[in-house]
């Protein structure tokens, strides 16, 4: 097939780089997005989010004519739709899946379509998603053929292809990856598959939509289950008085077990959402996967707990003062490591809630950021690590970043820690 021209609608932290990494192969790629904003900035050549060596490889898409962002769909000859996939409430069940933005940019896709066109679902997405956008496309151009009705046959080639990129890693995981594609029928998975080899290093492994919808789903389960064993040890072991840190290495010398790290819950737009799905779809038969959820989700109100307790401990021993007297330093608001993204972080609803709930000085310690943003953090102050460890009684050190890890635990003999990561209690 010719792709001479590919347009990726939804520029997010998927869409961007995945519009920008085909630009750099010389390939027309028109960028479309609902907002002005990023619509503009993009055309400047600028990011509108962060992601390690996006700026550069926008930048240089932009300037030499390769990329170009727009708010309306213009004809292509592929189209690739990285939008959200969040959930909703619906009939009592608060994790339904919520595919408004699918539907809108299938409808926004669908005028200009042309035969020979293929439309390819990357956004992480319940089993049967992909039907879905076929149906809503088929009703939008009953002039056209589609694979649900005319199969190999038909005018348009439809598939399901998963991201899998670990944000921080996008723009190299985005070539490197092996990717995962799901036609309609094995025309779509060809024509899908020789789209990615444009850009993609990884193997292209081809499989039904549905498939490729639940093997991205379980990817993220797997992790999200693994992390909830790591979590519930975690509470295990400070009942019994044993280093889970401790535990856990020595549990991993067996060639056969592989256990994540526990932490003060878990974060992302991927690994606490995507389950759901599961769970949604089969709510009697999810159990390990639902109950997994729960254990991670409970995290940040245990780590909550144990900072009160150490306020508790603090006035204990400084019968003088009041919980009023006491500063309390969160480290840390990004929901992981080095990096600056602080949307759906357990840290961030820690701190908010030690904010609300603490009557003395809250100082928040977040090297990747400058400013606090808007919302629930009034009334703690951003300060830095070294005024933190000067003013702080008790320190609840919520995210691993780099920078913690140079504190030494002799500048910390004097503090009551709450180590959710085990950087320094380990
Ligand atoms: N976390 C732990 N302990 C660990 C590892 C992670 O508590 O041992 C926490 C992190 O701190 C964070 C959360 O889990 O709060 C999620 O972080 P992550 O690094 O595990 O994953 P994401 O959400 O950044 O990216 C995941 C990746 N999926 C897998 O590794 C299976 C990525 O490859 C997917 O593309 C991405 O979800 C996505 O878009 O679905």
């Amino acid at each position: 097939m010719n792709f001479d021209t590919i347009s990726v609608i939804g520029l997010g932290y998927i869409g961007l780089p995945t519009a920008a990494v085909i630009a750099s192969r010389r390939k027309q790629v028109i960028g479309v997005d609902i907002n002005q904003h990023a619509v503009d900035t993009i055309n400047r050549g600028d990011i509108h989010i962060v992601e390690p060596e996006l700026d550069i490889v926008v930048h240089a898409a932009v300037k030499e004519g390769y990329l170009r962002a727009t708010t309306t769909p213009e004809p292509a000859d592929a189209f690739l739709i990285a939008v959200p996939t969040p959930f909703k409430a619906e009939n009592g069940n608060d994790h339904v899946p919520d595919l408004t933005y699918i539907k809108a940019a299938s409808q926004a896709v669908a005028p200009v379509l042309k035969q020979g066109d293929l439309v390819i679902l990357e956004s992480t997405s319940p089993v049967g998603a992909t039907e879905q956008v076929a149906a809503w496309l088929a009703d939008a151009r009953p002039d056209l053929t589609f694979p649900q009705t005319h199969g190999e046959g038909s005018d348009i080639r439809i598939a399901h292809c998963p991201e899998r990129v670990l944000p921080g890693h996008v723009v190299r995981e985005l070539v490197e990856n092996d990717r995962v594609i799901g036609g309609m029928t094995a025309k779509c998975s060809a024509a899908a598959t020789e789209l990615y080899q444009i850009f993609v290093e990884g193997e292209c492994i081809t499989t039904t939509a549905r498939t490729a919808e639940m093997a991205k789903l379980t990817e993220n389960s797997f992790r999200d289950v693994n992390i909830a064993f790591a979590n519930e040890l975690s509470i295990i072991c400070d009942k019994i008085d044993i280093s889970v840190w401790e535990l856990i290495r020595l549990a991993n010398r067996h060639p056969r077990v592989n256990i994540l790290q526990p932490g003060p819950g878990v974060g992302g737009h991927c690994i606490a959402v995507d389950p759901w799905f599961i769970v949604s779809e089969t709510p009697d038969e999810a159990r390990l996967i639902r109950t997994a959820r729960e254990v991670n989700d409970s995290k940040p109100q245990w780590v909550i707990d144990k900072v009160n307790e150490a306020v508790g401990k603090f006035l204990s021993v400084n019968p003088d003062k009041t919980a009023k007297d006491v500063t309390i330093a969160c480290f840390g608001l990004a929901f992981k490591p080095d990096i600056d993204d602080l949307r759906e972080s357990p840290a961030l609803q820690i701190a908010e809630q030690v904010i609300r709930e603490h009557p003395g000085e809250v100082l928040l310690v977040e090297p990747n950021i400058l400013e606090l943003p808007p919302g629930n953090l009034e009334g703690g102050s951003l300060v830095n690590q070294d005024e933190a460890v000067a003013k702080a009684d008790v320190i609840a050190l919520l995210v691993d970043h780099k920078p913690f890890k140079a504190t030494g635990r002799d500048d910390l003999s004097d503090h009551l820690l709450v180590d959710s990561r085990g950087i320094w209690t380990a």
